[in-house]
Formats: structure tokens, C-alpha cells, sequence
């Protein structure tokens, strides 16, 4: 991934390949995440419940099956813990000549790991893995107090074009 190439205004001098740290690694959700507190990780995010390592491993299986999950990490291997994350899901469409369409998903840093950059480095890693799959656009639900920091990283409020609504069950 070509970091030159993402429309943040903020250019990382960090990249997935050289996150800036040598204990820090950027790379693709792997199975054996469940023990490096990939759950605990999440919950930081929304309510993730008790899931098994059972559980785990079969969405696991049915993400890779279905194909158009990329749920990336970060890693702080000195200890073996999964310290960020974010997931670029792909939606099949038929409209923009069969294009695709890029969602931003379950973006979560550590908080004990605060002014790393590591919200945007996981947020840049995982727009420009969506433009390199053909994505037409990304899109992205956040808090209010998060449309600061998703702007600079280059997403725009669509004024008119923009709510997110929800239907909760
Ligand atoms: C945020 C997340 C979304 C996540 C949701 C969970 C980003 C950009 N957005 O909207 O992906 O699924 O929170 O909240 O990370 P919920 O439990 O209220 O659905």
C-alpha cells in the first residue's frame, strides 16, 4: 500500500510496513488472535458478550468463506496483544458498472496506547486497501466527536446524502 497515495491530510510518516515502532505490526486478522485479547480489544468498542474460541474460529471460517472481510490488526509483540483494529468489508454492487463499495468498520485503538497515531494508521492502512480492491468509495458511520478526526484522514460529510439511520432489533 502506496501510503503517498491516501487522500489524508495527515501523511503518516508511519506505514503498515514501517509502523514506526519495531514491536508494532500491521497485518491481517489471523485465528490464533483469540488469545491475544482480540475480544477484549473489541470490547473496548460495543458490547462484543462471551464469545468462545469456538464461536470465534466458526465466524472466522465463515468470513474467509464468504470473502469480502478484511479485518486488519495491530499487534504490540513484545507482549502479544492486539493493541488496534479496524475491518474494510466489501459490498458486491451492480450499479457504477458492477462496482464495489468499501464500509469502514469496528475501528478501535487501546486506550492505553493514546498518541501513537495508531487510529490513523489503522484507518489509512485500511482506506487504501479499499481503493486497492476497487473500491468506488468508503464509507463510514461515527460519533459526532469523531468527525473531526475521520476528516482529516480524508472522509466528507455529504451534506443531504448523509444520515445514518438505524432500525435496532
Ligand atoms: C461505530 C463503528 C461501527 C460499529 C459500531 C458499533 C466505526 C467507523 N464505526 O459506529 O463499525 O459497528 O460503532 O456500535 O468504527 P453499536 O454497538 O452501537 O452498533
Amino acid at each position: 500500500l502506496d501510503f503517498n497515495k491516501s487522500p489524508a491530510i495527515f501523511k503518516p510518516k508511519i506505514s503498515a510496513a514501517q509502523p514506526g515502532e519495531d514491536w508494532m505490526v500491521v497485518r491481517p486478522l489471523q485465528r490464533s488472535d483469540y488469545d491475544k485479547g482480540f475480544m477484549q480489544l473489541l470490547s473496548q468498542l460495543t458490547s462484543v458478550g462471551n464469545i468462545t474460541r469456538k464461536q470465534f474460529d466458526d465466524r472466522f471460517t465463515k468470513m474467509k468463506q464468504s470473502g469480502g472481510y478484511y479485518v486488519t490488526v495491530i499487534e504490540d509483540t513484545r507482549i502479544a496483544k492486539l493493541i488496534g483494529a479496524a475491518t474494510l468489508t466489501i459490498e458486491q454492487k451492480f450499479i457504477h458498472n458492477c462496482s464495489v463499495r468499501g464500509r469502514l468498520e469496528d475501528v478501535v485503538v487501546n486506550d492505553t496506547y493514546r498518541g501513537k497515531q495508531l487510529g490513523k494508521l489503522i484507518v489509512v492502512t485500511v482506506s487504501l486497501l479499499a481503493q486497492e480492491l476497487g473500491c468506488y468509495k468508503m464509507s463510514l458511520d461515527c460519533k459526532d466527536k469523531l468527525i473531526k478526526f475521520y476528516e482529516t484522514l480524508g472522509y466528507k460529510l455529504e451534506p443531504g446524502n448523509s444520515n445514518a439511520m438505524n432500525m435496532r432489533f
